[in-house]
């Protein structure tokens, strides 16, 4: 082996080695939440979103009628309403939102929702951990009929509810649910219901905002130096 061979082998080695390590670090985050993912119902399942106990009304996988119309996969939640399994609103998901949400820097989870049922609903999400639970302070309010909506529940601090401290909680989640309730409690009360939801997203920190919002100060402080500079300059005549 010449110099040159070792150079190009030490080279792909250290290629494979990086390779592994990248193949490495995309397995493990798979298994937890990750800004930028997006589930659409378009391969069919339901995603990964299940109800709690043996419900009869299990989510169905819709292959047409979403928010982009045909063809647009969504998932279909039911509940009864009345008493016993199925009788409350809500779906768990204990795959894509877990882990360390505040190191993933995930404060929110966007998605399109339409309510297809005959009573208005007040949309919450619970959190789950083993260091305690969280629930949204405020419900978003889904009226009958309401056509699909895009809408934003937040995991910051100061719009949840909480008993125990946020931070463990939000560092080491196991699951989260999306409910129905009046309330800012867990379980939700029954209710006959019909909701559909598609394009479920975790979204960015607002540190990744302000760090925009600073950009944008900076570049405002830019402007008005720029135009105090222009401003001194002689007015030029117009003609
Ligand atoms: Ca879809
Ligand atoms: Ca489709």
């Amino acid at each position: 082996m010449t110099s040159s061979d070792n150079k190009t082998l030490g080279k792909r080695l250290t290629g494979v080695v990086a390779g592994a390590m990248l193949l490495a670090g995309s397995l493990s985050a798979g298994a937890a939440v990750t800004i930028g993912q997006i589930e659409d119902f378009e391969d069919g399942t339901t995603g990964n979103w299940g109800t709690g106990q043996p419900s009869p009304l299990q989510p169905q996988n819709i292959g047409s009628g979403g928010p982009a119309g045909l063809d647009d996969n969504y998932l279909l939640a039911r509940s009864s309403g009345g008493a016993g399994a199925g009788s409350r609103l809500v779906l768990i998901n204990e795959v894509d939102f877990t882990g360390d949400l505040a190191a993933a820097g995930v404060t929110g989870i966007n998605m399109d929702v339409n309510n297809l049922g005959a009573t208005a609903l007040s949309l919450r999400l619970f959190v789950e951990s083993a260091k305690g639970n969280t629930v949204s302070t405020n419900a978003i309010e889904l009226p009958s009929g309401s056509g699909w909506q895009s809408v934003a529940f937040s995991l910051l601090p100061e719009d949840l509810s909480s008993t125990s401290p946020l931070g463990p909680v939000l560092a080491a989640v196991t699951q989260i649910r999306l409910f129905h309730n009046a309330a800012a409690v867990f379980p939700g009360s029954p209710i006959a219901a019909s909701l559909g939801i598609d394009n479920v997203s975790a979204v960015p920190e607002p540190g990744a905002k302000w760090l925009t919002a600073g950009g944008l100060c900076l570049l405002g402080a830019y402007a008005v130096a720029r135009r105090r500079q222009v401003a001194k300059q002689p007015a030029t005549p117009r003609h």
